[in-house]
């Protein structure tokens, strides 16, 4: 079987390329990546010697480039990963989150109509839904949740997915949606909380909590959420749309505790700076759902996935030492110089 995952130099989506890789390694894995500020080939670097695994510079919102490698490489199986993904940055500029992750799902699924496809499966996310109070800790999101985005990240998310399920409906492509909480493990783009704070700890800068540190997010490992991905597009029922999340919940500050502690540096660096806009207060996945249909748990615990994390940067400084070392300083300081 040949899988095609777009956004396979990023985050999520290398793991997921090292997951298959090792998994499957029958199957052909074609990756296709623009590589913008978050894609990194160094990420890539051992799937590139294996010669069941092929890359392919190219934008998902180009037709014509998306065109001539589904003619070449005939995938079976689409796994949309590629997208804009930092908040942050939605909020500082809406239009490229519209065009990649919107108009790009459109020209993906296109190609699928025309070329022919097994699956077409969407990398979606919790954010979709909106937030929940903090004070209703009995509250969860499940499938049926209201979408009631905050953000130009998340609502460009939310009209991808509503696309996705309207060219199941309108022309029969087979298609799943997964919807995850937020992932935290190796190759995480440090411009997220997890891997800033870890390297901002060990260089001894300020660690920027935005608010009182009060909003909460359910963690898990993203190997967790490739092998939910891979369940899916191999188990999972044709239309549905299943919630990722190990019920793992957390206030950014006691992560932000727990990153000190572990490297041995002082709570004294947490600065309270302003608070992001339309910041949402809670994320909290039900995943009952996949847990009864595909028989999916989490395998890796918060206490043991974050001390591996933690690890990790610290046997790849290199890694993302060359991140922050570049374009990401402006990024910092437009972010945070004033905030
Ligand atoms: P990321 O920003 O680390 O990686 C995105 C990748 O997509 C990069 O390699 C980038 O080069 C590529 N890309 C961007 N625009 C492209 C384009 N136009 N054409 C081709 N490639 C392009 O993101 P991530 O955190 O790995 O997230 C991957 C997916 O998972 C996204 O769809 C995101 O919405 C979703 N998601 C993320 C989380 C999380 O916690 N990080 C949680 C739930 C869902
Ligand atoms: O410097 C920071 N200080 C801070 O307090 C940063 C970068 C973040 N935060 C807070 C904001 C959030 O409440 O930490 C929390 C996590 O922030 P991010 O790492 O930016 O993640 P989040 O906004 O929750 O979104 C993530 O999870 C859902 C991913 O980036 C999305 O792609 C995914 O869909």
């Amino acid at each position: 079987m040949t899988i095609l995952v777009t956004g396979g130099a990023g985050f999520i989506g290398s793991n997921f390329v090292y997951y298959l890789l090792e998994k499957h390694p029958e199957d052909k894995i074609v990756c296709v990546d623009v590589l913008t500020y978050a894609g990194n080939m160094a990420t890539l670097r051992q799937a590139m010697q294996n010669p069941q695994f092929r890359f392919y510079k190219t934008d998902i919102t180009d037709r014509q480039g998306i065109n001539d490698i589904f003619e070449k490489e005939h995938p079976d199986i689409v796994v949309n990963f590629a997208a804009e993904s930092h908040v942050d940055r939605s909020i500082e500029n809406p239009e490229v989150f519209l065009k990649t992750n919107i108009l790009g799902t459109q020209v993906l699924m296109d190609a699928c109509r025309k070329y022919g496809i097994r699956r077409y499966h969407q990398v979606s996310t919790d954010e979709v839904y909106g937030d929940l109070p903090l004070d209703r800790p009995d509250l969860f999101f499940t499938e049926e949740t209201p979408i009631h985005t905050s953000s130009p990240y998340s609502s460009s998310k939310a009209g991808a997915d509503l696309l996705v399920l309207a060219y199941h409906r309108t022309y029969g492509l087979p298609v799943t949606i997964s919807r995850c909480s937020n992932n935290y493990g190796p190759y995480h783009f440090p411009e997220k909380l997890i891997p800033l704070m870890i390297a901002n700890a060990l260089a001894d800068k300020p660690l920027p909590v935005y608010g009182k540190g009060e909003n909460v997010r359910d963690w898990l490992y993203v190997e967790d959420h490739c092998k939910a991905i891979d369940l899916i597009i191999r188990n999972g029922k044709v239309g549905e749309v299943y919630n990722v999340g190990g019920h793992n919940e957390m206030k950014n500050i006691d992560i932000v505790k727990l990153i000190c502690k572990e490297l041995g540096k002082p709570e004294s660096l947490i600065t309270f700076v302003t608070d992001r806009k339309g910041h949402d207060l809670r994320y909290a996945i039900d995943p009952t759902k996949i847990h009864n249909e595909l028989g999916w748990l989490p395998d890796t615990k918060f206490e043991d996935g974050i001390k591996k994390t933690i690890q990790w940067y610290l046997d790849n400084k290199d890694w993302w030492q060359e991140i922050i070392n570049g374009e990401y300083q402006n990024y910092y300081e437009k972010m945070y110089g004033n905030r």
